[in-house]
């Protein structure tokens, strides 16, 4: 009777695991963002979420990440090892239904704060189903367990195939061909989630290793928070020796806070929620934002450093130059926005608040030179905003009577109106003189950028003003810049397609470009307006046949189709935009009916922003290696 019932059991939660399988493999960007370089990587950050979720339980203090000699990846760590025993209800093991079954993590165990499935709230049976095949390994109870899938169906049941006095789990998995185009993993990419992870847990050992290349890194920060900022700072002149670091815990949601000032304009503040990196910040920067602005403020004026006249430090004014990373755990973390990455929980603001103030103000009166000096940098930013602030009135006064009119070099389209309508941001004059010939003039227009743009970086946003290429840009988006001026609906054009060289010029262009829209044109990217045109790297010609080719792996398959074939052919090599003439660029990059794009989004945008600001110290040489060394990577944006 009863196996009656538990085949039954079986049965359906079989047929649900199928149906589950399958609707990842029709939708796997629902499931993990997208199928391109991004969307790889993150079936790893996936499986090491679900390690960190053992390490915050205290269960696990070392993960190791693997790239094999296949290209498949391991994740390894030393916790208690998932359960293997029979689940009752399924009639099957408790690691299978983990395994298999949709959201099956959490029921297991309850955690107090997690990584795993906070995110995208997938779990490592998505990664399952878009693996070609996936072996996990557990080490419990004295046994040593295994199980292989291919696409998500397991081969056979969980197997003990051996004795083991230790505990822990080791995840295999080769990404499916089918559903991801590309399956390289780059070590680097991988390398600075894993470190952003170990700065984010004190003392948790995290490792890598590529197996081809001997590549490796091992990540232990006793420092935490600290240590995270003074890697953000590094290539910076700091304030103070040492990062400012408040800790501490209020209604079960621990806090942690470390900051400094450096000699930059630029204001970077990294917020996390349960080690989830909140992008779009939410209660918690907030409540850390308003305590910040007036602890320094009360901190000022207790100590009468505000001159007559002086008035209150801005928020503007207290965060320029400020490096920060605010960690808290929350229990039920609710993430809202475009991206899911802001956090929504409305208690979480005051405790945050309340404990920076209390916190800080105590710092600020045991310290009180480094308050001073704080305080004294504030009021630099704070004056010369005010400076700017009256030349830009000036300059919009002007402006106003002299019309406005657009630049010179903007080739504009005919139709108005930001519905159909494209404008090209093009690197080099000779490209842009391709792309006014070779557009459909109706509705893209062209604006073609002479050499670099300004670095953003280094400078406040009223010298960026100065500069003519960023002055350009904005006036032909329309938009206007700046806290009193932008506004997104005065947008001249629907898509904003950024086109450069597929090199290393190009790729720094452009890493500028959306460092720029980033910081000062955020809207733009929330909105979807902007994206990466993709010129094809390679002509292929044979007879009288061409085939335009977009990527390194897709030649290597059509010199293999090619290669028993009689026929001569030429690959042609396209360093630049400017070497295809109007009517190819026309064809392969521009036209919308042919053409593919990718669409920008703020994570996209961010990571540019911080790979940026790290390797921006003065060390050109730094930032050329990186680009060079990622240039594979660096077409789909994930620098
Ligand atoms: C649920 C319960 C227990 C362990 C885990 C999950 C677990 C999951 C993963 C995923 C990767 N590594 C992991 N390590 C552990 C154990 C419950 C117990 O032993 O009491």
């Amino acid at each position: 009777m009863n196996n009656v019932k538990n085949q039954t059991a079986y049965d359906a939660s079989q047929i649900q695991v199928l149906k589950g399988l399958e609707a990842v493999r029709m939708r796997p960007a629902m499931y993990i963002g997208d199928v391109s370089v991004r969307g790889l990587h993150h079936l790893v950050n996936e499986v090491v979420d679900n390690s960190i979720d053992e390490a915050l339980g205290g269960f696990c203090d070392e993960i190791e990440v693997t790239i094999n000699e296949d290209e498949s990846v391991s994740v390894t760590d030393n916790g208690r090892g998932i359960p293997v025993d029979i689940h009752p209800e399924q009639n099957r093991s408790a690691l299978e239904v983990v395994m298999t079954v949709l959201h099956a993590g959490g029921k297991f165990d309850k955690k107090a704060y997690k990584v795993s499935g906070g995110l995208h709230g997938v779990g490592v049976s998505v990664v399952n189903a878009l693996s070609e095949w996936m072996v996990v390994e557990v080490a419990r109870d004295g046994g040593l367990y295994r199980q292989r899938y291919q696409r998500g169906i397991p081969d056979a049941p969980v197997k003990k195939v051996g004795s083991r006095k230790s505990t822990g789990t080791k995840t295999t998995f080769m990404p499916d061909g089918e559903i991801f185009k590309k399956r390289k993993f780059s070590f680097e990419i991988l390398s600075e989630r894993l470190r952003e992870l170990a700065f984010l847990n004190p003392n948790l050992k995290i490792s890598i290793l590529d197996v081809k290349t001997g590549k490796s890194n091992k990540f232990k920060y006793k420092g935490g928070l600290s240590a995270f900022i003074e890697y953000l700072d590094q290539g910076h002149n700091t304030l103070t020796k040492r990062p400012v670091f408040l800790s501490g815990e209020r209604e079960n949601i621990p806090v942690d806070i470390a900051f400094s000032y450096n000699d930059s304009y630029n204001e970077n503040i990294y917020s996390y929620v349960n080690n989830i990196h909140t992008i779009e910040g939410g209660t918690h920067l907030v409540g850390f934002k308003a305590a910040l602005t007036r602890t320094l403020n009360n901190f000022a004026t207790k100590n009468k450093l505000l001159k007559n006249g002086d008035s209150t430090l801005s928020g503007d004014d207290v965060r320029e130059g400020l490096t920060a990373v605010i960690s808290v755990k929350v229990n039920e973390p609710q993430f809202e926005g475009q991206t899911k990455t802001r956090l929504g929980n409305s208690e979480v603001k005051g405790i945050v608040e309340g404990l920076v103030n209390e916190q800080l103000g105590k710092f600020l009166e045991q310290n009180g030179s480094v308050g001073k000096r704080i305080i004294e940098k504030c009021q630099v930013a704070a004056r010369s905003r005010e400076a700017a602030r009256k030349a830009r009135e000036l300059t919009r006064r002007k402006s106003a009577l002299e019309n406005d009119s657009l630049p010179g070099k903007l080739a504009d389209c005919s139709w108005s109106g930001s519905g159909r309508t494209e404008l090209f941001i093009v690197e080099g004059n000779s490209a842009g003189g391709s792309a006014k010939q070779g557009r459909d003039r109706r509705f893209q227009a062209i604006l073609p950028l002479r050499g670099k743009i300004l670095n953003v970086e280094k400078a406040r946003l009223d010298k960026m003003l100065s500069n003519e290429e960023i002055r350009t840009i904005v006036s032909t988006l329309g938009t206007g810049i700046g806290r009193d001026d932008f506004q997104v609906e005065r947008i001249r054009y629907g898509k904003i397609i950024i086109m450069t060289d597929a090199d290393v010029d190009g790729a720094h262009i452009r890493t500028l470009l959306l460092t720029f829209f980033f910081r000062h044109m955020r809207p733009v990217i929330e909105h979807g307006h902007l994206y990466i045109a993709q010129p094809p790297l390679y002509r292929v010609a044979r007879g009288n046949e061409e085939l335009y080719v977009y990527d390194d792996e897709e030649l290597r398959k059509v010199q293999e189709k090619y290669k028993d074939q009689t026929k001569n052919y030429s690959i042609q090599r396209y360093k630049g935009l400017g070497e295809m003439n109007p009517a190819q660029l026309w064809k392969t990059t521009m036209d919308p009916q042919f053409r593919t794009l990718l669409q920008v989004t703020i994570e996209e945008a961010f990571e540019a922003d911080h790979i940026f600001s790290m390797l921006m110290g003065d060390d050109v040489e730094l930032r050329r290696k990186f680009i060079e060394e990622n240039a594979q990577y660096v077409r789909n944006l994930d620098v």
